[in-house]
């Protein structure tokens, strides 16, 4: 007997939108577009190495045909794809510094802010890469949606998701009820459910950070870290490291096994005094599905990741994101 082929993430959504009988479809329809456009990504980046266009932009491919950079191609195949599906008023992307308009007569009731491509620095290494995107519900009522309709705080999302793509690529969306990850069947085009109702470890003890920077950080927070590498065998320490420097690898694979990810402000480097990671598209968004999934993140000051209200698209964050109590310990320290 053949087996059952499995929920599809179409179906999954729908079968979301049952259990809000007042929703008109909108959100539905939009995720299902958004998911096409990462369908179209996944596509181009399988083939990146055999299409020798890795990093080539304004070059010719073997085809002889015009390439361009991954992270360029997946930006725009997101914005014209995005700008025309009617559910949205304006967008943002890590890869446009103003907002992005839809088009005229195509305006939606939602938001919707993205990385289109992060980790870009490990694309030339065919080391997993990821797309990360947050939805909001426009504040203005109609027309065109401007900056402050993007600029909100993420406890009002209302989906979240990121799209790794590794040795299998892998959906992971919240809309509020918990996380779910769906694997791409490429012989298919389908994104199948794969991981129902995923939940973070509440204790890890694994550690993802980028340790070259820590005469950098604050003293609370090189105290946290340094404590985490200390011999305790009670409590399971040193933790083991785990640094890819994909955000998304890093926060997948902490999400699934358990662990801590941290990105803390750089106190010697104006550039990254307020962290390195952007809130609207990187933050916010992972945070709504660390929550969703069981655990936490917070600033190296000790503040709700979700509680912050964002000044400006490209605001960046220091992040502290992953299994609970490990995020609570952080809390203690950063707030001494
Ligand atoms: P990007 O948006 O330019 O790709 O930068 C973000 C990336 C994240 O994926 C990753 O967590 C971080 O930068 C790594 O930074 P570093 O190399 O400083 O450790
Ligand atoms: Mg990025």
């Amino acid at each position: 007997m053949r087996r059952p082929l499995g929920l599809t993430v179409s179906r999954h959504i729908l079968d979301s939108q049952r259990l809000h009988p007042d929703a008109s479809g909108e959100l539905s329809g939009l995720l299902n577009e958004l998911i096409v456009v990462c369908k179209t990504i996944s596509a181009e980046v399988n083939m990146a190495g055999l299409a020798a266009i890795i990093g080539l932009s304004g070059k010719k491919n073997v085809q002889d045909e015009e390439v361009q950079k991954l992270d360029e191609f997946a930006h725009l195949t997101l914005v014209n794809r995005m700008a025309r599906c009617g559910y949205l008023c304006v967008m943002s992307s890590e890869e446009e510094e103003e907002v992005i308009e839809v088009e005229p007569n195509f305006e939606g009731n939602y938001v919707l802010a993205f990385d289109p491509l992060d980790g870009s620095s490990n694309i030339d290494v065919n080391v997993s890469i990821g797309s990360i995107f947050s939805i909001h519900k426009r504040r203005s009522t109609s027309g065109p949606g401007s900056s402050a309709d993007l600029l909100q705080p993420g406890h009002a999302q209302v989906a979240a998701g990121y799209v790794l793509y590794g040795s299998s690529t892998m959906l992971v969306l919240t809309t509020g009820d918990g996380v779910h990850g769906f694997t791409l069947d490429p012989n298919v085009g389908e994104f199948y459910l794969s991981h129902a109702n995923i939940k973070v470890p509440e204790r890890s003890t694994y550690l993802s950070i980028n340790e070259g920077n820590k005469q950098s950080w604050l003293p609370q927070v090189q105290a946290f870290f340094e404590m985490l590498t200390q011999q305790d065998e009670e409590k399971q320490r040193p933790y083991s490291s785990r640094y890819i420097g994909s955000l998304v690898a890093d926060f997948h694979r902490n999400l699934l096994s358990g662990g801590l990810f941290a990105y803390p402000r750089n106190t010697k480097d104006p550039e990254l005094f307020q962290g390195k990671l952007r809130l609207l598209y990187e933050a916010a968004p992972l945070a709504m599905i660390i929550e969703q999934a069981g655990g936490r993140a917070i600033t190296d000051d000790g503040r709700n990741i979700l509680d912050i209200e964002p000044e400006s698209l490209h605001q960046r964050v220091p992040l502290i994101i992953g299994s609970k109590l490990d995020v609570d310990d952080a809390e203690e320290y950063f707030t001494r």
